[in-house]
């Protein structure tokens, strides 16, 4: 880090602007935006992993008594809903996307910036929906709304779920179009497409399923409602229709939105590998195309949700065969990370901590994905714990560790202030352990046997269960201890501008930014990542005290061995 005291804090910024209300609720500013979502969705994830804890507490016990049987359902049905909806989807596009997408290609704002405040409005305008919905007695038919259960059975609120779902997307879509089009027109002279960094190009391609799968999202809530509301026969066999269709519309959504959730993450691990071990990235080009590789595969696989469902043999070995390939995408990335840490120069900062955490448990939840590809394997795991953790491995595993590791990396960018160390070390640390604890266990008790969804169990089952209720304990400690210490830095904090000595655009202006980003447009040169890396016993000659390169850290000062 460098020293506090020779940075001082910028005298005006986008922060003291404006202080009112006003200057909040109707801004325009993409960085204030992306704060407005960083607190809304900040809400969303403790209110959903509220409802994880209850589920916990539940499980403790094979016959738990805490939780009546339709409660459990609407628990877990809630927490699905807010955790995808309200929280993964929106999460890394929406708070560092928004904040840093103009800043890292050289842009004032993005292209629409009212729309981008409307998107934010629309997500808020579905999250008090939900919230209403909650009140008002809850949701029980599973994140999914699987027909015929949600047209015919259910007495919960569907038709206001199917509401704010559908009321929600807008804001998804919206989001994904404006960053396009600022993708596409808003670039710095210089910024060729394979000059932007690699979380633009993850963020490019998140927007791309944001725009063409959500409408049949909507498409499906809208059918779905009409079928509950006014009896036509979509989904109800009696009524001409086919249950299994809901299925097929809502996986070809849902398939593609597991990699809204991932690819932003994917792209936020690949900045910080490159910062943290001062390495362009090995193979850039292969990591930027295989983020468009994942996203236009994404939209061919929905069927490997479905091979129990009566869908046909052959439909099932065709989804299942072309599921294999999705993983070669990411495999690509793992690879391409772990040639990108071979003779770096390591330090294992906060986010660093965050990064490789993630490497590790996004692998285990990308491997486990290829058990369940395979159709025979499915048979036996579909339903089960099985594929909870797979899910968990990936979404919590892999996207939020990433939102952590790219929260605590932009942290001083977007506050001009350093968060304790110490503390930021601990909570990754904690978070990593609480996971494994938590989410292991539930890969062995689904291969016992264990079905999903249901609130009691038999008993050979608890030890497994103890041990995860255990881990989600010490899981929230790590996810509430940064709510403090991230707090404590917005005040008492010391000042830093670049204390990782990164590159790339949005390091070359003040942290925090200025209201209109950059005083005059920048003229792009060269990537992101022209890191000053020395092969180890190449060090040029210094004078005693001087920086031996500003910008870059000695291996020495980093506990690296440099081979
Ligand atoms: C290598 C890549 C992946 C493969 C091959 C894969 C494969 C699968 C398969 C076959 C299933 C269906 C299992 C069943 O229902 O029996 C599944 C479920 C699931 N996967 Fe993945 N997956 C991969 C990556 C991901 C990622 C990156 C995410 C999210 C970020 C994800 C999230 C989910 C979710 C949410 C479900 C279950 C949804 C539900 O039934 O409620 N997967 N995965
Ligand atoms: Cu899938």
């Amino acid at each position: 880090m460098t020293p506090a005291a020779t940075v001082k804090f910028p005298e005006k910024h986008y922060l003291n602007e404006g202080f009112g209300w006003k200057s909040w609720l109707l801004t325009t500013d993409h960085k204030r935006i992306g704060l407005l979502y960083l607190v809304s969705i900040t809400l969303m994830f403790f209110l959903g992993g509220f409802f994880a804890f209850l589920i916990r507490l539940q499980l403790l016990t094979p016959h738990g008594e805490f939780l009546k049987g339709d409660t459990y359902n609407k628990i877990f049905t809630m927490h699905g809903v807010v955790m995808i909806f309200f929280f993964l989807i929106p999460s890394i596009p929406a708070t560092l996307g928004n904040f840093l997408l103009p800043l890292m290609i050289g842009a004032k704002d993005l292209a629409f910036p009212k729309i981008n405040l409307l998107s934010w409005y629309i997500f808020i305008i579905g999250a008090i929906y939900v919230l209403w919905i909650i009140m008002v007695g809850g949701l029980d038919t599973g994140w999914t709304l699987y027909t015929p259960y949600s047209t015919k059975y259910s007495n919960t609120n569907v038709i206001a779920a199917t509401l704010g779902v559908f009321v929600l997307g807008f804001s998804s879509i919206l989001t994904g179009l404006n960053f396009i089009v600022t993708t596409h027109k808003m670039r710095a002279p210089g910024m060729t497409w394979f000059r932007m960094p690699l979380f633009v190009w993850a963020l490019y391609a998140t927007s791309l399923i944001q725009i063409l799968a959500t409408p049949v999202l909507a498409i499906s809530m809208v059918l779905l409602a009409a079928e509950r509301f006014a009896g036509i026969g979509i989904f109800d066999p009696a009524l001409g229709g086919d249950p299994v269709l809901f299925q097929h519309m809502f996986w070809f959504y849902s398939h593609p939105a597991v990699y809204i959730m991932i690819l932003p993450s994917l792209g936020v691990v690949s900045e910080l590998i490159a910062a943290f071990a001062r390495k362009k990235p090995f193979g850039y080009k292969f990591i930027a195309v295989s983020s468009m590789m994942i996203a236009i595969f994404g939209f061919l696989v929905w069927g490997h949700h479905m091979f129990v469902s009566t869908m046909s043999v052959y439909a099932g070995m065709v989804f299942s065969f072309i599921t294999y390939f999705v993983a070669v995408p990411s495999g690509v990335k793992v690879f391409n990370w772990t040639a990108t840490l071979y003779k770096g120069s390591i330090a294992f900062d906060t986010p660093m901590l965050y990064a490789i955490g993630f490497i590790g448990l996004f692998i285990i939840g990308g491997l486990t994905g290829l058990f369940l590809a395979s159709m025979g394997l499915d048979q036996h795991l579909h339903d089960t714990y099985f594929v909870i953790a797979h899910f968990h491995f990936v979404m919590v595993g892999g996207a939020v560790m990433a939102y952590f590791g790219g929260l605590h990396y932009w942290w001083p960018k977007m506050f001009g202030r350093m968060y304790p160390e110490g503390w930021g070390r601990l909570s990754a640390l904690i978070v990593f352990i609480g996971f494994i604890l938590t989410f292991f266990p539930q890969f062995v008790v689904g291969y016992l046997g264990m079905p999903r969804r249901y609130y009691i169990y038999a008993p050979e089952f608890q030890v497994w269960n103890v041990l995860s209720t255990a881990g989600s304990t010490i899981l929230a400690i790590g996810y509430i201890l940064p709510l403090f210490y991230l707090f404590w830095s917005l005040k008492y904090g010391p000042v830093v501008d670049n204390p990782w000595n990164a590159k790339g655009l949005e390091w070359t202006v003040a942290s925090p930014p200025p209201w209109d980003n950059f005083a005059e447009t920048p003229v792009v040169t060269e990537d992101a990542y022209n890191y000053p890396l020395h092969p180890m016993g190449e060090e040029p000659q210094l004078a005693p005290g001087q920086d031996p390169m500003p910008g870059y850290r000695m291996p020495s000062e980093t506990g690296a061995t440099g081979d």
